[in-house]
């Protein structure tokens, strides 16, 4: 298992290159063109300009997360080509600087979903958190409260030009069923993968966060059923999965370790997070640590190290600490993922040891 750590780029991130190099273990950084919209064209020279800045401060950067997707791929629209030509090309640009997993995800109209970006837990500390009651209303009530406290932040998925047509996009998936979603994804799928077999890029879709339809919305990638449909729509090794525990954990049906073990093969990057699931069904983001909330990050881990995982892996969401809340992104502070990097590495040099490895 290779550890990582997301870094938003330069002057788009409250953290340096030179404060991660300190935390032990971490070889690669998963980065994105934060400032491209969906559908827009990556230039050859933005992405060698960040890959050399990522390489020269001792880091790998095989990974990009995200690469969005256009809404108009997502609806199936005849405009859907067009992108799907520039998402290719995006493919090719990134084979030439060795970016080997691109992560994406293919939930319309919102990326993750939450309710509170601050909300305090008993420590003293804050995190995400989702009220399911607060979702059945106004999504735009949502988007208020989401884009008024995430400060100087941009969030994926969240942009404000997106945002602005909320009404727009509602309506273009009005109707759409899990069927046609499923079928859009087949369709960009069956174009892109033999590009990516070509040039050895693998895809690796996000699970839906949270994992169940929001706002009538359908979500397709939030159980097992549905993970396996997925990966039969093209069945190939270059259309993977980024396997979230923080995404499929607020099921408290979703056995990951299970997951895990069924369909490894097909995992190309581990985002481990945890979440404390309420009797109401809420959930709050929390530590890495398996006791503080619902996801056994211990089980999770000896499942990937069972079978010999070896992609890549990184902390993903993280409560604010000691502080830094409202100046880092949320989610994205620097001291609790600092702590589940040490937490996951204590556990996978124990299972190394047991082995017998080194
Ligand atoms: C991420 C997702 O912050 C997160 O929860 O795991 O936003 C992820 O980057 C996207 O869904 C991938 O496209
Ligand atoms: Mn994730």
């Amino acid at each position: 298992m290779q550890m990582t750590w997301r870094w938003y780029g330069e002057g788009n991130d409250s953290i340096t290159l030179d404060q991660i190099r300190q935390i032990p273990g971490v070889e690669g950084i998963v980065w994105s063109l934060h400032q491209k919209a969906a559908g827009e064209v990556w230039e050859m020279a933005e992405i060698q300009e960040t890959t050399d800045y990522i390489q020269s401060k001792g880091f790998h950067a095989d990974i990009v997360e995200s690469v969005n997707i256009h809404d108009d791929i997502k609806l199936g629209l005849p405009s859907r080509d067009h992108y799907i030509k520039i998402y290719i090309d995006t493919i090719k640009k990134l084979a030439k600087v060795g970016v080997k997993v691109i992560c994406y995800n293919f939930m319309p109209v919102f990326d993750w979903t939450r309710t509170d970006l601050y909300k305090a837990l008993p420590d003293g500390s804050n995190a995400l958190f989702y009220e399911k009651n607060a979702i059945t209303e106004d999504p735009q009530d949502m988007v208020d409260r989401i884009l008024g406290n995430s400060g100087d932040f941009t969030m994926p998925g969240w942009e404000p030009e997106r945002m602005a047509k909320l009404d727009e996009l509602f309506k273009a998936y009005e109707g759409m069923t899990e069927a046609q979603l499923f079928d859009n994804l087949k369709y960009f799928l069956e174009k892109i993968i033999p590009v990516c077999e070509a040039y050895d890029v693998k895809m690796a879709i996000h699970p839906d966060d949270p994992p169940w339809p929001i706002f009538g919305l359908p979500r397709i990638i939030r159980d097992r059923d549905h993970i396996k449909t997925f990966l039969g729509l093209v069945d190939s090794p270059y259309s993977g999965l980024t396997l979230c525990t923080g995404s499929l954990g607020p099921n408290l049906l979703n056995n990951i370790p299970d997951i895990i073990r069924e369909f490894g093969d097909r995992i190309h990057f581990a985002h481990i997070r945890n979440v404390k699931v309420f009797e109401n069904g809420d959930f709050i983001e929390v530590s890495h640590r398996g006791k503080d909330g619902n996801v056994d990050v211990y089980e999770v881990l000896k499942a990937y190290h069972d079978q010999g995982f070896n992609g890549y892996i990184r902390p993903d969401h993280g409560r604010h600490l000691w502080g830094e809340e409202k100046t880092c992104r949320p989610g994205y502070g620097l001291y609790d993922r600092a702590l589940g990097v040490m937490y996951m590495l204590g556990i996978i040099d124990s299972l190394d040891k047991r082995k017998g490895g080194n």
